[in-house]
């Protein structure tokens, strides 16, 4: 784990990487950072480049022997990525040439980059906050195009911005709350006529919204688990296989077919959802078939939302309500009664008091757009938005909103306590703090660590 003194000794010494992926390719990029790199620039280019001029260079090794011709692009401090002095070799994209060039670099005392190294950098030099930096690996890793514009948003600041000012109305009313302590007689007097509690449920208010864009812009990067469940023979695997468009899992008329768990992700409207395929819950002998049951509740117990399987010609059977009884409350659920081909039901969606059921036939795919519909909506992402108006947000940020959403419940509760303006003070302090580990400060150092560490290299 790395400490602070770790972290600023990491942010010393000039270090190297190849910035381009592993492979052959047009171009490759290797990438320098340090504090000055004049000399090392001299040394291999020949000659210092003009400053953020692209000129066309030869490449020498220790020998003065040429390694490659290409760009070179060099950014003096504080006017690059890193906020250091910046030198980027663009050469032939072989692994062999550049190998040789970053050896090179090696040689004249640059070390290897450790992943996420350059953005730490730039981190620990201000040139972007923690959220923004986030945003730069959150781009790199995007798989969908709205995960893209989300991410954008995030590395442009938008994110920041929205907590920055968060944090500042409760910076104006800790300041109001802190000085009303100097004179406690006339305490809740002051803080009513100062409009205390308006102040605060209007924070809270922007709060309730940035934590609606973030969970919506964290189903973006993590998406759902989904996990199809039913009795034997429904159709869970047709399902599966319906979603993904592709024959993954084998589907036999035979009950017991699917052993084993079997993963899918698929996408609608950008969503990730991983799909989860298992076996028929039933009462057996057959010791493949129970163990492959114990999974199937394994998988429940890591789903975000289940998928309960039911003939249609049957309905909700006695097995399948024990089964219902099984999940937890919270787990949401739509009960998928499928193959209406056959018992001559319309499709449809219904709202009843076990929640949400559909009718479907993943044979001849009628309904199939009505559940993928309810997927969306079960999740929160409501179409017409699509990805506008959120925020590129990860578990932390999450959870770092959460908390301060609870803070602020409780700050409520004290505002209207007589003598206990002490107590709001510090849960106000508190709600500030955890709003401000988003963007990087009050953050732990091994945290950082971490955080940077799931870089890649060269980034
Ligand atoms: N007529 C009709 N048959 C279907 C439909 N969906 C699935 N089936 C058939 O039902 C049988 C069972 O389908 P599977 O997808 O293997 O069912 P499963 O729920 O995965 O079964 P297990 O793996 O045994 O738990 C197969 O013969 C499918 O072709 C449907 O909508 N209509
Ligand atoms: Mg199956």
């Amino acid at each position: 784990m790395q400490h602070l003194v770790i972290l600023q000794v990491k942010n010393n010494g000039t270090i190297a990487a190849i910035a381009t992926p592993p492979g052959r390719g047009g171009i490759g990029i290797v990438r320098i950072s340090g504090t000055d790199l004049k000399q090392l620039a001299q040394t291999i280019l020949g000659k210092l480049p003009d400053p953020r001029h692209a000129g066309l260079f030869n490449f020498l090794d220790q020998n003065n022997q040429v390694i490659d011709q290409g760009i070179a692009l060099y950014f003096p401090s504080p006017n690059s990525y890193t906020g250091e002095d910046v030198l980027e070799l663009h050469g032939h994209g072989g692994p062999a040439v550049m190998n040789l060039l970053l050896a090179h670099c090696l040689q004249l005392g640059a070390r290897l980059a450790e992943p996420g190294e350059f953005t730490l950098r730039a981190f620990l030099n201000e040139k972007l906050d923690l959220a923004q930096a986030e945003g730069v690996a959150d781009l790199i890793e995007a798989s969908t195009a709205n995960a893209v514009r989300c991410a954008v948003r995030s590395l442009h600041g938008e994110f920041s911005s929205t907590i920055h000012q968060l944090v500042s109305a409760l910076i104006d009313l800790r300041v109001l709350v802190e000085a009303t302590l100097d004179f406690p007689e006339e305490e809740i007097d002051f803080l009513q006529s100062a409009h205390a509690a308006e102040q605060l449920a209007s924070i809270q208010i922007k709060l309730e919204q940035v934590l609606t864009a973030s969970r919506r812009g964290n189903l973006l990067q993590e998406g759902i688990k989904i996990v199809l469940a039913g009795q034997p023979n429904v159709g869970k695997s047709s399902l599966l296989n319906r979603l993904a468009g592709d024959e993954i899992a084998i589907v036999t008329e035979i009950p017991g077919t699917t052993r084993d768990t079997i993963r899918q992700s698929i996408e609608i409207e950008g969503i990730p959802l991983h799909l989860i395929d298992t076996a028929g819950l039933r009462e057996t002998n057959d010791i493949v078939e129970q163990q492959g049951i114990a999974r199937t509740y394994a998988a429940i117990e890591q789903a975000d939302l289940v998928l309960l399987l039911v003939d249609s010609r049957y309905g909700v059977t006695k097995e399948d309500r024990s089964v219902l009884a099984h999940l937890s409350e919270k787990l949401p659920v739509l009960i998928v009664h499928n193959k209406i081909d056959l018992s001559g039901q319309l499709s449809r969606i219904e709202e009843d008091t076990s929640g949400t059921v559909i009718y479907l036939s993943v044979k001849s795919g009628e309904g199939i757009a009505l559940l993928q519909t309810a997927l969306l909506k079960t999740v929160g992402w409501q179409t017409n938005i699509a990805g506008e108006g959120a925020y590129m947000a990860r578990q932390r940020h999450l959870q770092a909103l959460l908390h301060t959403k609870k803070l602020l419940e409780r700050a409520k509760a004290w505002l209207h306590t007589t003598n206990q303006l002490e107590i709001l003070a510090e849960e106000l302090r508190l709600a500030q703090q955890a709003l401000s580990s988003i963007t990087g400060e009050f953050t732990s150092d091994d945290l950082l660590g971490e955080i940077f560490s799931s870089f890649c290299i060269g980034k």
